[in-house]
Parts: structure tokens; sequence; C-alpha cells
């Protein structure tokens, strides 16, 4: 063991940058290139990752404190001695990716011109870095730039940084949007000059002593530009506006779909931290605040897609996308049972905190029952499918586990005593779920054939109201089409559903050796209010047993 200092790599060309986050404590257990804290200045943040792995076991920063090159920020035991020469000899090396974030500002500075043609602005040197996402443009069509205005962020991994704009002018056409990965030399904008500053010819045209600046004008590279001649650094209000966060609190916000210009920041200077991103994620979903999205679009909620107030949840508004920007485009009304059905199972997939079971089922014998019992009866015309058999099964498995038979009402559970089984049926018009009632009284033929006139009444369209209600329980069968486990929605007031997916052969071990056997895949979903995962797990246990040696109905 060892004690390591690791220390600030290079950060280019700023003196000293604020620490504005320690994302590490004493006593933790860090990786090489972990992230240990975020650093801050005003045109970047970025994130310091460690040179080593090891314990650390003491942080000689504080949040608020200034830190340079060569800093020490923390002390960390590593094993083994090679360690302690290798920090000593290259820190640099081993931390250099977010140098070159701070290096773009004062790179860019000394490449500011003003031309009176149009001028390219390009991305400057912004080192190691490659394919970084832009994920704010901070200027339009038609905006007055000054040399070193902030164009747009860029971010990767570990740092985010703004793209200054190397010259001043009017800005004529941006050639990047939001999404895209630019690197080093991308052409991003171009401007028209206005002359708005008077840099020297001379300096503009100098090209050999900046062999760093790639954010120049067509056809001159300034170099050295006096300083005189360069604006001061003149923020916008666009950039006094950007909302301070570090690259790993952006992505966090991004993947929450949380508008970052509307987080209050509890940090230093106002920086939003990952606690803020939370709170303000909270408030939204208790309807304490609104985003100013959804107060410009505060209507209430229309169609199974509208946001809205929905059981005391306010959601963003659904996202208005002009598509016809992108390509031609054919609208349809969402057919009647499309609407209905999308509704019930938004309330279900919202209200009911779903959990699903997977299991498999040996159906290798049963499936060969069946298709010897429809060899044998193919002249009387009956036909069965393995979803009978599964009927019959559940009917089983409800008896043995009264629970999945219940419905919540209140603060009471009511237990059925009878078995209706629903089963969903896709038709041409969207999703159906006819009951068929007793099954628990019914043989497999007339499972099977009231099956089938329910599925043809649900194609044709002429299910009845009464068709559709009083089921305990549903099933929902993708076994003739296709896929492995998925996740079904509840149909409330009932407490369960199970999935079935396609049945395949596969090699199970039987104790000595591996045989082929059909495995049918049953995914049972149900609602945790009222059953536990235990009882969950033993409902579908029971079931594959059943299924798999289906004598054990009898018992
Ligand atoms: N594994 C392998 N094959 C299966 C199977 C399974 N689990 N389940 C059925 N099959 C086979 C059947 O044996 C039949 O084969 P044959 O052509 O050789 O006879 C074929 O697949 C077609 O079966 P089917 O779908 O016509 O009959 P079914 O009794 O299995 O299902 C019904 C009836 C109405 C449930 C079904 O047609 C249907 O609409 N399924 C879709 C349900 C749905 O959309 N669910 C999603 C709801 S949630 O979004």
């Amino acid at each position: 063991m060892a004690l390591v200092d690791i220390k600030v790599p290079d950060i280019g060309d700023f003196a000293e940058v604020a620490v504005i986050e320690l994302m590490v404590k004493v006593g933790d257990s860090i990786k090489v290139d972990q992230s240990i804290l975020t650093v801050e200045s005003d045109k970047a943040s970025m994130e310091i990752p460690s040179s080593h792995a090891g314990v650390v076991k003491e942080i000689k920063v504080a949040v608020g404190g200034k830190v340079k090159e060569g800093s020490i920020v923390l002390s960390l035991e590593v094993a083994g001695d090679a360690a302690v020469s290798a920090t000593a000899s290259a820190p640099a090396a081993a931390v250099a990716a977010p140098a070159p974030a701070v290096q773009a500002a004062p790179a860019a500075a000394a490449t500011a011109v003003v031309a009176s043609g149009p001028v390219e602005v390009k991305i400057p040197d912004i080192g190691d870095f490659k394919d970084v996402s832009v994920i704010e443009i901070l200027v339009k069509v038609g905006d007055n730039i000054k040399v070193e205005q902030s164009l747009m962020t860029v971010e990767s991994d570990k740092a985010a940084m703004e793209i200054p704009s190397s010259a001043a002018g009017v800005l004529k056409e941006l050639k990047v949007k939001l999404g895209d990965k630019v690197n080093i030399g991308d052409l991003i904008a171009i401007l028209e000059g206005v002359g708005v500053a008077t840099t020297p010819a001379a300096s503009v045209a100098a090209p050999a002593a900046a062999p760093q600046a790639v954010a120049a004008p067509v056809g001159a590279v300034a170099s050295a530009a006096p300083a005189a001649a360069v604006p001061a650094h003149a923020p916008t209000s666009n950039t006094l506006n950007m909302p301070h966060a570090s690259p790993s609190v952006r992505k966090f916000a991004r993947e929450l779909g949380v508008p970052l210009a509307e987080v209050k920041g509890s940090g230093q200077k106002g920086r939003i931290t990952e606690q803020d991103i939370q709170q303000f994620t909270k408030s939204v979903m208790s309807g304490a605040i609104q985003t100013i999205a959804a107060q410009a679009t505060n209507t209430p909620a229309k169609g199974v897609n509208a946001g809205g107030d929905l059981g005391g949840m306010t959601l963003l508004p659904w996202p208005k996308v002009d598509f016809t920007k992108f390509g031609p485009v054919e609208r349809k009304d969402l057919s009647r049972i499309k609407k209905i059905s999308g509704a019930n199972l938004h309330r279900n997939w919202v209200m009911i905190p779903h959990v699903t079971n997977h299991d498999n089922a040996d159906i290798t014998e049963l499936e060969a029952f069946r298709v010897q019992m429809n060899k044998e009866n193919e002249k009387a015309g009956i036909k069965t499918t393995m979803l009978a058999f599964v009927i019959k099964a559940v009917v089983s498995a409800l008896k043995k586990f009264p629970d999945f038979n219940a419905s919540l009402d209140g603060d009471q559970l009511v237990y059925k005593q009878y078995y209706n089984i629903g089963f969903a049926a896709d038709t041409p018009n969207g999703l159906v779920v006819p009951v068929l009632k007793d099954a628990d009284k019914k043989g497999i033929f007339q499972i099977s054939a009231e099956m089938g006139e329910l599925s043809k009444k649900a194609r044709d369209g002429k299910l009845g109201g009464g068709d559709m209600q009083g089921g305990c329980i549903s099933i929902s069968s993708l076994g003739g089409i296709g896929g492995r486990y998925f996740h079904p929605i509840i149909n409330a007031p009932e407490v369960a559903i199970l999935g079935l997916s396609k049945s395949v052969m596969e090699p199970v071990w039987n104790g000595s050796e591996f045989k082929p056997r059909l495995m049918l895949p049953l995914s049972l979903s149900y609602d945790h209010r009222v059953i536990d995962g235990a009882a969950a797990a033993r409902f579908n246990a029971y079931l594959g047993q059943v299924l798999s040696d289906y004598r054990r109905i009898l018992l």
C-alpha cells in the first residue's frame, strides 16, 4: 500500500478554476478515471477524473476553493509502489481529457477577427474529444454576434463547454442542430461581418503563430491578435441566463426531461445540483409546480396521449412535433376501440403498481396430447389450441391462490367465487378482451369452441357489452405470433394478468442429461398492492407444474 497524491491535470491556460462539486468522500473506493470533482470556469465545467484506483484517505480541497494545474486534490491509498512514481511523473497524461475544455475559450479569443464578407466559424481545438454532442444552441439566425460570444454548448461524458464565436457579425446560417455530433474543425456557423470591431488587417492575415487556432474565417487565420483589438469577454444575456450544472447533472436532467432553465440551483453561485433536479421532478409530479411548457399548454387533457392532470400527477405535455418538416405524412383517426382501450391501458399502467414474474412451463407432453386430440377430432371439426388448456390450468391456480381471484374495493378485497377468464384478442380495429364465463364448469372442447365464437365476434366487431364483463383474471397470448416474455398490463379491477409467449424447444437439464423439451414462457403481472412477490412466484410455479403434468389438475 502506498499513498498517492492526485493532482489537477493540465487545464490549459486557466490560472485557477473553482471547485464546485466533490464527487467522492473519505473511505470511498474509486476506480481509475472515476470523476472525483467538478471544476468550473465561466465557459466550461468539467469533471476531473482520478489517475489511480484506490481508497480515498483525505480530501485536500473544498467546494468553493480554487485549484490550478498541479494542485493536490486527494490523497489516495493505492496497492503497490509503482503507482506512486506514475503519479509523480505523469499526472497530466492520465487526466488529459478535460483539459481542452477550458482551452476552447482562450483559443477562440486568440483567433478573434471581424470580417467584411461571409465568415466561417468552426469548432476550435477541443483536444482529444471526439464526437461531442451539441446540447444547447444559444443563438439564432439574424443575431448580432460578438467575438467570443458563446454560440452553443457541447458535451462529452466528462465535460460541458460553450463554443465561442471567433468573429463578430450577423449570424447568417447555423450549420449544426441539437443532437449533432461535432469534432475539431467542423463548420458550425456562417457570419456576415458588419465591422463591429476594428481588428487590424495585419493581425488577421498573420497565420503562422497560432497552430492551435481552428476557428478561423475563410481565407484568414487570425493569430496573436493584440489584446486591445479583441473585445474583452462580454457574456450575452443568453450566457448570463445559462444554468450552471455539471455534465453529469445535465445528463441526469436530460434523462428525466427536466428543463434546466427552469430549475433553481441551490449550489454555489446558483449552480444546479442533482438534488435540485430530483426536487424539481418531485414538485412537478406532485403538482406543486408546473413547467413553463405545461403552463403554455394548460388545457384540459384530451385524447389518449394528452399530458395533464392524471390521478393527481401533473405530467409533462406531449411533445408537439411538426412531422411534415421531416417528410410526407398521412393522418388517420384512432379507431373507437383504440381510443377506449388506450385510455383504459393508460389508467391501469399508471394507477396499478405492476410487477411481472417470468417463468417457463414444460408443455412437451401436453402439446403431444393436444396434437393427438386434434388428429382424432379432425373429422368432427374440433380444434384446440394451448390456450384452452392454459385457461383450465389457470382456474386450478385461482382455486389454490384465491388472492388472484380478488379485486380491490377501497380498503377491502372482494373474493370471487366464480371463474371467468378474459383473453386478449387481436382484431383489425384493436385489442378487446372477451370473457369466457364459468371456465371451471367447462371442458377443454367447450372452452375451445366458445373461445372460437368469442374471437370471431371480436374480429367482426360484434361483441356485446356482456361479452367483455365479469372477468376474474385475463390471459394475453402472443404464442401464435412470437416473442419471448413481455410485461402485460393488468385489466382493472382484476389483480393479475398472464402473458403467454411462443413455446420453443430448449435443452433442459433433467439431473443427468440435457433433453429437448417444449417450453412455454409465462409472464405473470400482478398488482403489488394485493399480491406479494412470493405468492406470484408460487402461482406461476404451480401453473408450470400443472401444465407439465396435467393430471395435477385433478388433485
Ligand atoms: N406457442 C406456440 N404456438 C402457439 C402458442 C404458443 N404459446 N399459442 C398458440 N400457438 C399456435 C396455435 O397452436 C396455432 O397453431 P396452428 O396454426 O398450428 O393451429 C397458431 O399459433 C395460432 O393460434 P391462434 O392465435 O389462432 O389461437 P390461440 O387460441 O392461441 O389464440 C387468440 C386465440 C384470440 C387469443 C389469438 O388469436 C389472439 O388474438 N392473440 C393476440 C392477443 C393479443 O393481442 N395480446 C396482446 C394484448 S396486450 O397488448
